[in-house]
Formats: C-alpha cells, structure tokens, sequence
C-alpha cells in the first residue's frame, strides 16, 4: 500500500533533449532580414526586424501606402524600412503588388524555419465605425480570401483596386494563407487602415514564439507547406 502511494505521487520531468548552445542562440535571437526584389518595372528593399522597437520608414512614392505601410508594422510590432520605386507612370499596379511581394519575402527570410512558432493569429481591429478582421496562417500554402469593398477609386492617392494585390503579392512571397474581411464600415481612410492594422496585429500573433513549440512545428504533419 505505503509502495503504491509513492508511486503515484512521484513526479517525471518531461523529457526534453539538452538543447545546444547554438540552437538556444537561435531559438532566442532576434529574427531579421534584408530582401530586395527588382524587374524591369520595379525595385523594391525591404529590411525587416519581427521583434521591433517601433522603428518604421516606409518610401514607395505612394504617401497612403506608405501610412499603411507603416500602420501594419508598427501594430505588427516590427521594425520596417521599405523604400520602392518603380513604373508609376504606367499605373500603381505593379509597384503596390511588388511591395507586397517583397515584404512577403522578406518575412519569410526572417522566420526562417518557422519553428517554434504560433503560427497562426487573427485579430478585429475596429476604426471609428470600420470593422476589419484579418486571419492568417503561416501553414506555406499562398492563398487571399479578400472581402473588401471600397466607396471610391482612390483613397488618398493610393488607387483602392490595388489593396487586394498588395495582400495577393503578400501571401505569395510569405507563403501564408490569409483572409481579410471588413463586414462594415463608411469612410474608406478607416476601412483600409483597419485592415492593414488588423493584418499588423495578426501577423504579430502568428509570428510570436511558444515555448510550448519550442524546435518544432505547429502541425501535425511535423512540417509546413
Ligand atoms: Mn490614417
């Protein structure tokens, strides 16, 4: 009886292989990249840190773009600095969509392996009397849901038709699964700032670390793609 007591109240530490010196090094340094795209329509750098102190400069020669550029990193606790220039006499097309493109890959640089992460996040972010929810899955499946409707042609002098196509080139070069949402709202200022803030904000749940993911991925396949 006095044996079965003490085997029931005896404690196992959980197995956990000793972890190197290098890989801990790894695991807790901060994630940060430099990434540049050119073609013959544009170029554009990205330099990156995940884990910010709020250092953010955007330059595309789109002033709302870079506002919202700007909105997406400061709310995704990040350090960004993205200057791009491009064909913009032909329209914003291609500029906005290699922004996204760049940006995308320059994540997906700094995350590396993406052990050890959450993965995934989602997050409502209310402006005013806009409402946008973004959720998004770092899984390495690219893919846009978009149900975002704007009033006019332009908002500032960012053409709106090419929001999706940031978000598009976005999940292209970050290979991520992502969804963006704004159920209502008016004034299409606050519908495209909630949107990237929102974005901002779920990127930054998704990118963060878990202990409890520590040297693996959150899948059950045991890998991503
Ligand atoms: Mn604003």
């Amino acid at each position: 009886m006095g044996t079965q007591t003490k085997t029931m109240r005896m404690r196992t530490k959980p197995m956990r292989t000793q972890e190197r010196p290098q890989e801990r090094k790894r695991r807790t340094a901060k994630r940060a990249a430099t990434f540049t795209r050119t073609t013959r329509e544009t170029q554009v750098q990205v330099k990156v840190k995940i884990e910010g102190t709020g250092k953010v400069r955007a330059s595309t020669g789109i002033g709302f773009l870079d506002h919202m550029l700007a909105a997406l990193a400061l709310h995704g606790g990040m350090d960004l600095d993205l200057r791009a220039s491009g064909d913009l006499h032909v329209d914003q097309h291609h500029l906005v969509e290699d922004c996204g493109i760049a940006l995308g890959q320059a994540l997906r640089e700094a995350l590396g392996d993406r052990k050890g992460i959450e993965r995934t996040g989602f997050f409502a972010f209310p402006m005013e009397e806009s409402l946008a929810l973004a959720a998004l899955d770092l899984g390495g499946r690219p893919s846009l849901a978009c149900r975002a409707r704007f009033r006019r042609f332009r908002v500032g002098d960012l053409e709106t038709d090419t929001i999706p196509e940031f978000l598009r080139g976005l999940t292209r070069g970050l290979q991520a699964d992502l969804h963006v949402v704004l159920p209502y709202g008016w004034n299409d200022h606050h519908k495209a700032e909630a949107l990237f803030k929102a974005l901002g904000k779920a990127m930054k749940l998704a990118f963060s670390r878990d202990e409890r993911y520590r040297g693996i991925v959150a899948s059950t396949k045991g890998m991503l793609e």
